[in-house]
């Protein structure tokens, strides 16, 4: 344990992105970006009351998703310039949209958007190539497969004939995918877990075919499983943890995780700066989310401040 998780307990900084065809509508409105599909209602002229989004329209979203933008170069050299040196990124997020090339579903960047291209083939080797640790975000709560339970309530589509058992395995298929598809994956980043039990036999199955596919893999206790470290969100725990249990603090630098158009409230460089500090001095990793657009931008003021954090630990020799 110590030696395989040495990189990451020595990394200290992380860069988190969300990047999905949620940044398409990119509001914040009614709640986080990257759960638009979730909160997003209307008022129905018919009836006067909210409506719901359903799976039909959110799904339209993919064909505006053309992120001709996109440079995975330049994006990990914005992280590594940030001191940064790590990356985790969504590969899927609740909505169920895969951001990878996946045979086990259409609704994939390569094959529903006009991009027709896999953004992670390119962020995997630009890591490689700058020194970087590269990993994966994965949901395992999806809103799309026909085949996850619990639906939403405001799901209109029939349950007849799903299947958890069978979602488990297409789960188990997108994680061969992404663990084989790319070179080394440092990290597996769970999420979306607690709709489900750890006594449930998927967890433990789960993660014993991602360590049999990357041994050296470091994976999040999002889950239900404690495996190798906790992930406190939006916070930071007042000491170091009992027993020398590793943690992160994940942290949005507004206050959605994918990109919106109207959360301008960005923390400033100093308040960044300082909670990598208190984070760091308790013994825990900062994974500090960008959220890019649609085009594939990181946004300029989230740039700014990234580089800022960076000057600030090359100033103190601390990178
Ligand atoms: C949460 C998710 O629901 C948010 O959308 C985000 O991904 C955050 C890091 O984890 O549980």
């Amino acid at each position: 344990f110590a030696k395989r998780t040495a990189w990451w307990r020595e990394a200290k900084f992380g860069m988190f992105i969300h990047w999905g065809i949620y940044a398409v509508p990119a509001d914040s409105s009614q709640g986080a970006a990257e759960w638009y599909f979730s909160n997003h209602t209307t008022i129905d002229p018919a009836t006067g009351k909210p409506r719901h989004l359903q799976v039909a329209e959110y799904e339209k979203f993919a064909k505006q998703f053309d992120p001709v933008k996109f440079n995975a170069e330049q994006w990990v050299s914005i992280a590594k310039r940030a001191g940064m040196r790590y990356i985790v990124i969504t590969s899927k997020h609740h909505d169920g949209f895969c951001m990878f090339r996946t045979r086990l579903t259409s609704y994939n960047i390569v094959d529903a958007t006009p991009y027709h291209h896999d953004p992670m083939a390119d962020l995997a080797r630009a890591c490689r190539e700058q020194g970087l640790h590269f990993g994966f975000y994965y949901s395992f709560m999806d809103w799309h497969a026909p085949d996850y339970l619990p639906r939403r309530p405001w799901d209109t589509r029939p349950t007849e004939g799903a299947s958890l058992e069978r979602y488990v395995e297409y789960v188990k298929g997108q994680l061969r995918e992404l663990l084989t598809q790319y070179g080394p994956i440092s990290v597996l980043w769970f999420d979306g877990g607690w709709e489900h039990t750890a006594q449930e036999e998927h967890a433990l199955e789960i993660v014993q075919l991602i360590r049999s596919l990357q041994p050296n893999i470091i994976i999040n206790d999002r889950l239900n499983l404690p495996e190798d470290y906790s992930t406190p969100e939006q916070t930071i725990p007042s000491a170091p943890l009992p027993n020398g249990r590793l943690w992160e603090t994940c942290m949005t630098i507004n206050n959605t995780w994918g990109y919106s158009k109207n959360d301008t409230d960005f923390k400033s460089a100093t308040q960044l700066i300082r909670d990598l500090c208190l984070i760091v001095g308790r013994g825990g990793n900062f994974l500090l989310n960008v959220g890019p657009t649609a085009e594939g931008i990181i946004p300029q003021p989230e740039v700014d401040r990234l580089l800022a954090i960076g000057d600030w630990l090359r100033v103190n020799g601390a990178s």
